[in-house]
């Protein structure tokens, strides 16, 4: 073996040794950063551009783009994992956190889902306890930067413990629902949970799988 053969080598054994226990089943790592989703990208206008939270809140509450980015953020490094079976690590993101987010507007009881309402109507669903883990945020930098439009600019949610779908992008409301209202992908077949670490990818046989 060459001298590259053996450098090669060694970063493959690396790169196994760096995903023991931490590439749920079924998952390669990527260094990329694949950009995925169903429909156009949607232009920004600060002008007309807010955030809405309603439902189940004790007040319903909206925010401009300018006023969201003046709540106290965090910036977190965490590991994503898309269905489509590419995983990536060490990801930086920095936003508001949703547990603190929620405190703005209070939480009748009754809240037991979120569900997260993007442009073009793209939904995705998740239990109010899955979004008040600590790594939720409400992301709008990635790496330091703003992101990039295909990735969600100017907000998107960040749920890292589940597969990435469920992270919405050119996030628009938040609606909190006594009643779980399964997302676009959801309702296209897509696990209702997606849970990476129990392979929780599709569910039902929708007509899309
Ligand atoms: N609004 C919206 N958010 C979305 C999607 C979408 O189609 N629309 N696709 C989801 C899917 S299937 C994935 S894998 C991730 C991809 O995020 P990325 O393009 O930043 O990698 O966005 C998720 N969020
Ligand atoms: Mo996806």
């Amino acid at each position: 073996m060459g001298i590259f053969d053996d450098i090669l080598s060694r970063r493959r054994e690396e790169e196994r040794i760096k995903a023991e226990g931490r590439l749920p089943p079924g998952q390669s790592l990527t260094q990329k950063f694949p950009v995925l989703h169903y429909g156009p990208t949607p232009g920004f206008d600060e002008a007309t551009w807010d955030l809405r939270v309603f439902g189940e809140v004790e007040k319903e509450m909206r925010w401009t783009w300018q006023e969201f980015q003046a709540l106290p953020t965090k910036t977190l490094t965490t590991d994503i994992h898309c269905v489509t079976r590419w995983s990536k690590f060490d990801t930086v993101w920095e936003g508001v956190p949703f547990k603190e987010f929620v405190k703005l507007f209070g939480l009748k009881p009754t809240a037991k889902y979120v569900i997260a309402h993007c442009e073009y109507g793209y939904t995705t669903n998740l239990p109010l306890e899955v979004m008040m883990d600590d790594d939720v945020l409400l992301a709008y930098k990635f790496d330091g930067k703003y992101l990039e439009p295909d990735h969600g600019f100017p907000l998107r949610t960040l749920v890292p413990k589940r597969y990435f779908w469920k992270s919405a992008k050119w996030l628009r409301a938040l609606e909190f629902s006594p009643v779980d209202k399964p997302g676009f992908w959801e309702q296209a077949g897509y696990h209702n949970e997606g849970d990476p670490w129990k392979e929780e990818r599709y569910d039902r046989r929708g007509f899309l799988f």
